[in-house]
C-alpha cells in the first residue's frame, strides 16, 4: 500500500502499474529500465509540461489532423500507461492504432491488443509483414497501418525505427523525455514530456485547431529549437539546485 500523502505518490503508483503489467508480460522487462531512464529526465524537467513541450503537443495535433493516414504506434509501456486516454486521442485525431513491439512475441501482441480493446480503442489487426528495413522485429507492421501511414506518432521509440520511417518519407512524431536520444534528434517532431501528460494535451489541441492554424504550425515547426529549449530547462533546474 502506498500512502496517498507520500511525496512521490504519483511516481510510485506509475511504477507499481508498470510492474503489474510486466508480470502480465504486457510491459517487457526492458521496458521497466526504459521507464527509469525517462523518470530521471522527467525529474530534471520538474515533472511538468514545459512551455515548449506544449507547443510541440499543439504541433503534433496539427500534423495528426492534417494527415491522410495517421497512425499511433503502441508498445508495451505506452499501452500500460495510456490505454485509458488513447481512445479519446484516436477519436479526436482520426488516427489508426497499431501495436508494434521491439520485444515482439505473438502473445504480447495479443495481450496488448486485448488491453487496448478493453479500453475502447479500435486496434488494427491482421497479418503483420516484415515491411520496414530493420534487422529486428520492429520491422513487422501492417500494410494498411504504419507501412502506408504518412504521419506516425511513436511514443517511447527506439532510434532505428524512427530513422527507417523518416527514410521512407514519413513524418514521425515522438514522445521522449530524453532530448539527447537518437530518436529525439531524428524525428520530425519531438515532444519532450511524459507520455501520460502529453497524450491528453494533444487530444485537446486536436479538438480545437482549425486547418489554417494547423498548416501554420506545421510550416513553422523547428525541432532543433524544441530540443534546445528542453535542454535549457534541464540546465536551468540543475543550476538552480546549486544556488
Ligand atoms: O514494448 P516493447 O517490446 O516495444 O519495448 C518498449 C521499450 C520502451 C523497451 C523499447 O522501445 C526501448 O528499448 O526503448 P528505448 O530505446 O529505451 O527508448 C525509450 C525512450 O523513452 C527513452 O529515451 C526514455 O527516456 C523515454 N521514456 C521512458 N519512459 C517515458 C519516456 N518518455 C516519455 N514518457 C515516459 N513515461
Amino acid at each position: 500500500m502506498i500512502p496517498e500523502n507520500h511525496p512521490r505518490y504519483h511516481s510510485l503508483i506509475v511504477r507499481e502499474t508498470l510492474a503489474r503489467y510486466a508480470k502480465e508480460e504486457i510491459v517487457s522487462l526492458e521496458g521497466l529500465s526504459a521507464h527509469g531512464r525517462g523518470e530521471a529526465f522527467d525529474y530534471l524537467l520538474g515533472e511538468r509540461t514545459t512551455e515548449s513541450a506544449l507547443i510541440a503537443e499543439k504541433t503534433a495535433a496539427a500534423f495528426l489532423i492534417s494527415a491522410k493516414n495517421p497512425v499511433i504506434s503502441v508498445n508495451g509501456n505506452t499501452a500500460a500507461l495510456t490505454a485509458g486516454v488513447l481512445k479519446d486521442l484516436q477519436e479526436a485525431s482520426g488516427a489508426k492504432v497499431e501495436v508494434n513491439l521491439f520485444h515482439r512475441t505473438e502473445a504480447r501482441i495479443q495481450k496488448i491488443t486485448g488491453l487496448l480493446l478493453k479500453s475502447g480503442v479500435s486496434v488494427l489487426e491482421g497479418n503483420a509483414e516484415r515491411l520496414l528495413p530493420l534487422p529486428h522485429d520492429r520491422a513487422y507492421c501492417l500494410r494498411e497501418g504504419i507501412y502506408t501511414a504518412d504521419v506516425v506518432l511513436v511514443p517511447l521509440e527506439d532510434g532505428d525505427r524512427c530513422q527507417a520511417l523518416r527514410e521512407m518519407g514519413k513524418d514521425v512524431i515522438t514522445i521522449d523525455l530524453n532530448p539527447l536520444s537518437r530518436t529525439a534528434r531524428t524525428a520530425t517532431l519531438t515532444i519532450v514530456d511524459e507520455v501520460t501528460r502529453a497524450l491528453p494535451n494533444i487530444t485537446g489541441f486536436c479538438k480545437n485547431l482549425n486547418q489554417g492554424e494547423a498548416r501554420e504550425l506545421k510550416e513553422s515547426h523547428n525541432n532543433p529549437k524544441l530540443l534546445r529549449d528542453a535542454i535549457e530547462e534541464m540546465k536551468k533546474r540543475l543550476g538552480d539546485a546549486l544556488d
